[in-house]
């Protein structure tokens, strides 16, 4: 097992002269990497730790932060033989009608392809086909693995539904992560404002369906008990740019209308600044009866609202305390 503090060096000879004697396991998507190098969910992949997160269909930005919550980043591929590995995988476990977003944009300077680490994309053969990148439409700036194209590169607009590929974070990321206040967080779930939250992106659930889903994740939706809380929710949403969601958390007065607790039975702190407004001088919650389930809205700055429980948001989640 490469502990985290173990040599990178050392963990990449170990997978490598596996690979090259050909005696990796052969696992099933999702399960536990058997070879032992890679931490949940990645599996070994030549001598990258990947994660197809093929339940997903999501944004770039939202597949970053999908990767990021598993204390990834988009896969990066800079090599030919990297590709050559990827590819043999997705056909071999059949994958292949999968579209997948991996690390590399244009954004910042159009038609200098970037990763999030600042390499050049290499262009060309084998990655790209010809003609691609195309940037068709002026609009396509973030990079992905087309199945229509073999798994070779192709540039997309950023906001088209793809599968998220993660790859695992060595040192690097671990160094970047440090805090203090960092905790060690379940895979999709990400530590913000001294909780472990898991941002589901790539689900729209009615506030019960949410809840389930949490469940799912041997989670329960969100308590958000101290203001700090909200805070780091609104800044980290915006720093990966998943801002455009409304979130369901834990809060409703269903049982009694009027009076709000979290799904521990604890009060929902009332009142301003917890709770935001769409008029001056109407602070929320407003909806009465009809709107019994707390919301983080995304057109209302993601403050508190109530809002009827039937509509279809993203669920945020956290781990039991
Ligand atoms: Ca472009
Ligand atoms: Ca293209
Ligand atoms: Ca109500
Ligand atoms: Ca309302």
């Amino acid at each position: 097992m490469c502990s985290r503090t173990a040599l990178i060096l050392m963990c990449t000879h170990l997978l490598v002269s596996g690979y090259e004697s050909d005696q990796w396991p052969v696992v099933e998507l999702g399960a536990a990497n058997i070879s032992g190098e890679c931490s949940m969910p990645f599996l070994a992949v030549g001598d990258q730790c990947l994660y197809f997160a093929t339940f997903a269909e999501v944004t770039y930005e939202e597949a970053r932060q999908m990767c990021h919550s598993l204390n990834g980043e988009l896969a990066v591929i800079l090599t030919a033989t990297r590709l050559k590995n990827i590819i043999d995988y997705l056909y071999d476990n059949g994958l292949s009608a999968k579209s997948l977003w991996i690390d590399g944009s244009d954004q910042a300077t159009e038609g200098e392809w970037r990763t999030s680490f600042g390499e050049a994309i290499p262009m060309g053969t084998p990655f790209f086909p010809p003609g691609e990148p195309n940037d068709l439409g002026g609009d396509e700036d973030c990079l992905e693995l087309m199945d229509a194209f073999f798994f070779q590169f192709n540039d997309r607009p950023c906001t088209v539904f793809r599968h998220p590929m993660c790859e695992q974070q060595w040192d690097v990321a671990q160094t970047e992560r440090a805090s203090p206040e960092e905790l060690d967080c379940p895979p999709f779930f990400v530590s913000v404002g001294g909780l472990c939250l898991a941002f589901m992106t790539w689900a729209e659930e009615t506030w019960a369906d949410a809840r389930q889903a949490c469940h799912g994740m041997s989670g329960e939706l969100a308590a958000i008990t101290d203001i700090e809380q909200l805070r780091a929710i609104y800044l980290y949403v915006h720093q990966e740019g998943i801002d455009g969601h409304s979130f369901w958390v834990g809060g409703s007065d269903a049982a009694t209308e009027g009076v709000w607790t979290w799904r521990d039975g604890q009060p929902v702190t009332m009142g301003s600044p917890f709770w935001g407004f769409q008029k001056a001088s109407l602070l929320e919650p407003d909806g009465g009866t009809a709107e019994n389930c707390l919301l983080l809205k995304a057109n209302g700055a993601h403050y508190f609202r109530d809002a009827s429980c039937s509509l279809l948001m993203t669920p945020l989640c956290m781990t039991p305390k």
